[in-house]
């Protein structure tokens, strides 16, 4: 279903020495730590990258709705309610955000969609698992809003303006998403052994989705390397997962949940939390459209997408007769 890896163009990080003048002077700049904008001078393959990065990112939060949406009607308290109608509308916020960015680059948003829905374009492995309870909800804001804000706080600080400028506003919202997660997560914890249970389950199915959706381990990762030499991407898949194990263990314990994963250590000498073998077939079958939702996520969109027709056909209508009416006036 899903196309295989976009070629960029950048199979390797080629030496300074090999690079045409133009393409080490732009080298230059993002060493100096000059942010790139639209109308700079950039290579093809560097601005192949950002569309493709930003594209998928803004993908995610779209498709990042649905899990989380199937939960509206039925919060368990009206608070509960309000409070995730508000979260599911700010991704749908940073989506709106993430085309914008991704447009300044030349491509435009009806092509990044139809991208998606061919199955040509990305979004994140994590939102093709279901959301069976409402502990599933609590699940999703600790953990994958968690683990989104350790990859997004540095892409703030990204070579590509448009895309750093959209992050800061996007990571101060993460962060009350993911604590607003949290916080369901220690309700159920405090409550009956009923609640508990559930978060337990809810957790032993989302840990490891969770661990994988930084991405394939560093020696499998085929664009990050020029990524980080490009400054598109700072920290590596490998790296961002560990700063996620390190922060999420303690948080685990402290709701008194177990962790699903028996080779669990705490290496005392590198101060640092170590995790058993992550089932990458299983990743990859998922990011090649084969995991739980995958198929159903797309066909809603798709719908969303042509139910909505009208809607955009009335704007632009609207949009031609107010053109008109103020060229006339
Ligand atoms: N799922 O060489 P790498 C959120 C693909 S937002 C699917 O390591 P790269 C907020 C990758 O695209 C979550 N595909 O690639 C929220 C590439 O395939 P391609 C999204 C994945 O780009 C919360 C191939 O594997 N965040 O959660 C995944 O250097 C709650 C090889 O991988 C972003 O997009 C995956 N997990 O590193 C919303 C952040 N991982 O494109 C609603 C920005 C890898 O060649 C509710 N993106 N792949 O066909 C990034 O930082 C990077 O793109 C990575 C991947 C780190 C995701």
């Amino acid at each position: 279903m899903y196309a295989q890896l976009v070629d960029t163009g950048a199979k390797r990080v080629a030496a300074r020495e090999e690079l045409a003048p133009e393409d080490r002077a732009f080298q230059d700049r993002i060493d100096a730590g000059v942010k790139i904008e639209p109308k700079d001078p950039m290579p093809e393959a560097y601005r192949r990258t950002l569309i493709r990065q930003i594209s998928q990112h803004a993908h995610s939060e779209i498709v990042g709705m649905l899990p989380e949406g199937n939960w509206i009607t039925r919060a368990p308290t009206l608070k509960r309610k309000a409070i995730l109608l508000a979260k599911v509308q700010d991704e749908g916020g940073h989506g709106l955000y993430l085309y914008s960015a991704a447009e300044t680059l030349g491509v435009s948003r009806d092509q990044m969609i139809a991208d998606l829905h061919a199955g040509k374009a990305k979004y994140s492995s994590i939102f093709n698992y279901p959301t069976l309870t409402w502990a599933d909800v609590g699940c999703i804001g600790w953990l994958v809003d968690g683990a989104a804000i350790i990859n997004q706080i540095p892409l703030c600080r990204c070579s590509y303006g448009p895309y750093a400028r959209a992050m800061v506003r996007i990571c101060k919202e993460e962060s009350f998403h993911q604590r607003q997660g949290y916080d369901i997560m220690l309700a159920l914890c405090r409550g009956a052994p009923e609640q508990k249970a559930m978060a337990q389950e809810a957790f032993n199915r989302w840990w490891w989705p969770a661990l994988a959706m930084q991405g394939p381990p560093d020696k499998d990762s085929v664009h990050s390397a020029q990524s980080m030499a490009w400054r598109i991407k700072l920290f590596s898949n490998d790296e961002l997962r560990q700063k996620w194990l390190d922060q999420t263990v303690p948080q685990a314990q402290f709701l008194g949940l177990e962790v699903p994963d028996p080779a669990l250590r705490w290496n005392a000498e590198t101060g640092h939390w170590e995790h058993g073998p992550i089932d990458w077939e299983e990743f990859y079958r998922v990011i090649k459209g084969d995991g739980p939702c995958n198929r159903d996520r797309l066909r809603t969109r798709v719908k969303a997408w042509e139910d909505g027709a009208w809607v955009r056909e009335a704007a632009v209508a609207h949009a031609e007769k107010r053109a008109a009416r103020a060229k006339a006036a």
